[in-house]
């Protein structure tokens, strides 16, 4: 006979935190959002926290190198898409670890025989006062000198004049290297009263610049997600369980800090052979996430195997039809339940602690609370990033509202066959997803801060003050249908414009 789960599998809107007593110290800005994202022995610090408790997901349509850099610079985490090739795939973890928030790379560059024309000419197409002289007039040539708008007077001077003649030549100019952070480079800038510090290698060839002007918009980023060492974004990538031979080495030597199998199901064989793989051929210095899985079986199963972390859920992302499909997955909330509860017991058994990403299917913003209420460490989230500027579709107007793309990796549009393999020759025979469109919703920062605002409010009126103590503390109850009716405006006559 089969066996049967005697409680109904449910999912985050069948729930709701009842609030726990706050004294005077529970207020937002004394919460921390710091939760582990791989995993650690009782007693020392993981390897890798993240800052804020989101990851992106390991999707075409969400995870490219500008998401990375955007959610690392708000403390959490993209995966790179891996349903692309190993080459553009490690060309995008490359970008996220060559960039360096404040240093941007010069657009507005001139040879020194061009002339003060080809300097207004500049101007006027790039709106940019500052042009750097390289050797070549490249981007990364040699750096001679600078022109900025008090090099020249256009009333005074022949438009004919050479660069060489009126420009700033490197001689007299400060400049950083590649060794130099941001923060020194921004002390150099206000100590010499400069508007910008070109930053070069030893070669005196051009890397980037930074601007006085962007000061304040990189102060702003105190949560960002960085590699202490190298002061580089931290970026994860999707890998399969067909190409990792090849894929990993590449993803590696591009500097990923941390990959993740991505599969729509992990109580596999293949994910086993994968981590294996991983841990004979860079021991635990690789980190490497697994799943999903939906039970305590799977978990265990995945745990015993090796991975680092766990991510818990089937079938309930917004593009998802596996339910649909197949007839299998479990409600996202009945399945963190469980696999909490196999987590916190592996923990008091073996002393290690194995975090848990929640995937897929948040709704409002509360579930994220939710979640990590009930026991997830940190949570991958597809529909919810696709919205923004960052995202890497395309923003298009559907009936005078602008939307984003968002496809499923089990659409046919992605034609990922690699997260649905079951083994043998047979490719993808069926889709698991759907294209769809997603409402704009703006930047991801703007976003991300109200969503974890309200986290942090939540937890306020739970009485804690990290995820930990959440996790620990929080009363969570069942709703009736009822009291799901009873929790949005109800019994009154909306207006048109709500304030
Ligand atoms: P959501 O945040 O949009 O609700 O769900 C995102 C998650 O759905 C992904 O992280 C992934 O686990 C899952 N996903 C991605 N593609 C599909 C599909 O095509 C899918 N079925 O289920």
């Amino acid at each position: 006979m089969a066996i049967y789960m005697n409680e109904p599998s449910r999912t985050f809107g069948e729930y709701l935190l009842i609030p726990g007593y706050s004294s005077t110290d529970c207020v937002p800005t004394n919460v921390s959002l710091k939760t582990p994202l791989v995993k650690f022995k009782k007693g020392t610090e993981p390897a890798i926290s993240l800052n804020i408790p989101l990851t992106s997901a390991i999707m075409q349509s969400v995870s490219d190198d500008g998401m990375a850099v955007a959610l690392a610079g708000e403390g959490g985490l993209s995966f790179i898409f891996g349903s692309q090739s190993i080459e553009s795939q490690a060309t995008m973890v490359e970008r996220v670890k060559s960039y360096r928030a404040g240093f941007v790379e010069s657009d507005s560059n001139i040879s020194p025989d061009a002339t003060l024309q080809d300097i207004l000419d500049l101007k006027e197409k790039t709106g940019h006062s500052t042009v750097a002289v390289t050797s070549d007039g490249s981007q990364n040539g040699e750096l001679v000198g600078i022109v900025t708008s008090r090099d020249y007077r256009v009333s005074r001077m022949e438009k004919t004049e050479k660069v060489s003649e009126f420009m700033t030549p490197i001689a007299d100019m400060i400049i950083g290297n590649e060794n130099t952070s941001l923060k020194e480079a921004n002390d150099i800038i206000w100590e010499n009263k400069l508007n910008s510090l070109p930053i070069v290698d030893k070669n005196k060839r051009l890397l980037s610049m930074v601007f006085r002007k962007d000061y304040n918009s990189h102060k702003s980023n105190e949560n960002e997600l960085i590699d202490p060492q190298t002061k580089r974004y931290l970026v994860g990538a999707g890998i399969n369980t067909r190409d990792y031979e090849e894929r990993i080495p590449a993803l590696l030597e591009a500097g990923a800090d941390v990959l993740c199998i991505d599969s729509s199901e992990g109580f596999t064989e293949w994910q086993r052979i994968v981590i294996q793989y991983v841990r004979k051929t860079y021991g635990d210095t690789v980190k490497i996430g697994a799943g999903n899985v939906v039970d305590a079986e799977g978990f265990r199963f995945l745990a015993e195997a090796g991975a680092d972390f766990i991510k818990v859920g089937i079938g309930g992302g917004a593009i998802c039809i596996t339910r649909e499909q197949k007839g299998i997955g479990r409600g996202q909330a009945t399945s963190l339940i469980d696999v909490a509860k196999a987590r916190d017991e592996y923990f008091e058994e073996t002393g290690e602690y194995i975090p848990i990403c929640s995937d897929g299917g948040i709704v409002h913003d509360y579930h994220i609370t939710l979640s990590l209420a009930m026991g997830a460490d940190f949570l991958m989230m597809g529909r919810y990033f696709a919205r923004f500027d960052e995202s890497p579709t395309k923003k298009v107007n559907v009936n005078g509202n602008y939307m984003k793309e968002y496809w499923g990796e089990g659409s046919a549009r992605a034609r990922n066959w690699q997260r649905y393999d079951m083994g043998g020759d047979k490719k993808l025979s069926f889709v698991e997803g759907v294209d769809s469109y997603v409402p704009y919703a703006g930047s991801l920062k703007d976003n991300v801060g109200l969503s974890l605002s309200k986290v942090k409010s939540t937890m306020c009126n739970c009485g804690v003050l990290t995820i930990p103590e959440l996790q620990k503390n929080a009363k969570i109850t069942l709703i009736s249908s009822t009291s799901i009716v009873e929790g949005s405006a109800h019994d009154v006559l909306l207006k048109d414009t709500q304030l």
